[in-house]
């Protein structure tokens, strides 16, 4: 009777771990709305009811096709009343009134106005709309705002920050970023993490992993000269530290949070036509370009592989699943066994999926 008859979904699995889920989504309506549900709980502070709409979110951008009724999610994990009368109102009406309203919301618009810029979070934002300011234009005009250097960046370079970065763009930075790298260390091992590994497109920056086999001499390695902007993060890490146990856990390797200036030249129509001179000043042959660099230790690759390529969301959903199927402790360095209370040492992403009891998920398929 089902128009795919393989699929059962009483079979999907709570965990994303445990899913496939690559780029093609047949569910994008459902899922936009829910993300923005999402993301206006994250703004504000509810953490339950955003866990709760990206969960859903990612269990419908796995599905095999279109949901176009009720029945479709019947079985399916994840699915509370909050979700499942979305979902009704886009099958009857097209579209969700609730998103809608969030779309329209004052608060919703000007949190996602602040958070677009560069080093301003919720925090910050919920400070500025406190103080009566609700664009960034009225961030920019109010002169008395103490801005960090990071935020101060994240304005100067705000356009080319928004436009996003393409993979032709990413490919670009990981030749310079290799380049400069193996001029200090020549065996480095320089990683593209983050959604570009899991075949995306486009993204809003360009994460690096690197790692140097040997003895460790990469302290030296994030200096300034090719960057706009550096915010180093000295490296925290303490050694035989037990896992993190938070829901998104933050790393202590050394990392960089980086404004890159890539040179493109590009022919600007509109100053050629009006001067006929061609006028190289006036033309900007440069993109900024956001740039994480993480660097770990060699004996932590894999791990820092597995957490730096994501999603965001599979990453929780490994954390989650460690915890509370295998009682083990998962993070961006380490996997700690808790019943037999050792460290499981892994030399590649298939072998912490091993340790796991997982199947292994391509990167592809990790967009969950
Ligand atoms: N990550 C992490 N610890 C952090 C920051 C990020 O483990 N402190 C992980 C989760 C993300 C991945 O690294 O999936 C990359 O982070 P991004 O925010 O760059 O996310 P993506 O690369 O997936 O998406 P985008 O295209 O928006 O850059
Ligand atoms: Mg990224």
């Amino acid at each position: 009777e089902s128009e795919v008859p393989s699929f059962t979904a009483s079979k999907v699995s709570q965990y994303s771990c445990q899913r496939k889920t690559t780029l093609n989504n047949f569910n994008k309506k459902f899922t936009d709305a829910f993300e923005i549900m999402a993301e206006n709980y994250e703004f504000k502070e509810n953490e339950m009811f955003c866990l709760e709409f990206l969960r859903a979110a990612s269990v419908l951008k796995c599905l095999p096709f279109p949901v176009v009724r009720m029945k479709d999610i019947q079985g399916l994990p994840c699915m509370g009343d909050q979700v499942r009368d979305i979902v009704e109102e886009i099958i009857e009406e097209g579209e969700s009134s609730r998103a809608k309203d969030v779309l329209n919301d004052e608060r919703y618009k000007s949190f996602k106005q602040f958070t677009s810029v560069f080093g301003v979070g919720v925090k910050t934002s919920e400070k500025w709309y406190r103080m009566g300011l609700r664009t960034l234009e009225e961030v920019k005009a109010e002169k008395t705002l103490k801005l960090s250097k990071m935020q101060r960046v994240g304005l100067l370079y705000y356009e080319d920050l928004v436009s996003c970065v393409s993979k032709a763009e990413a490919d670009a930075v990981g030749l310079i970023v290799k380049k400069t790298v193996r001029t200090f260390l020549p065996d480095a091992l320089i990683t593209l993490t983050g959604g570009f590994r899991r075949g995306k497109k486009i993204g809003h920056d360009i994460d690096f992993l690197i790692t140097n086999p040997g003895p460790r001499e990469d302290d030296d390695l994030l200096h300034k000269g090719l960057l706009l902007y550096c915010d180093i993060i000295e490296s925290t890490f303490v050694k035989d530290q037990l896992p993190s146990r938070k829901v998104d856990a933050m790393d202590n390797f050394q990392k960089c949070f980086a404004i890159l200036k890539l040179y493109q030249p590009r022919v600007d129509n509109r100053s050629y036509n009006a001067s006929k001179e061609f006028d190289m000043a006036e033309v900007k042959d440069w993109k900024a370009i956001r740039v994480d660099l993480v660097i770990c230790p060699f004996e932590q690759y894999a791990y820092a592989l597995l957490g730096w390529t994501g999603s965001r969301q599979f990453g929780r959903d490994l954390r989650r699943f460690a915890n509370h199927e295998k009682k083990m402790i998962l993070d961006n360095h380490a996997l700690y066994d808790k019943r037999k209370r050792i460290f499981l040492k892994a030399g590649s992403e298939e072998e912490i999926f091993a340790h796991l009891g997982l199947d292994y998920v391509e990167p592809w398929e990790r967009n969950a």
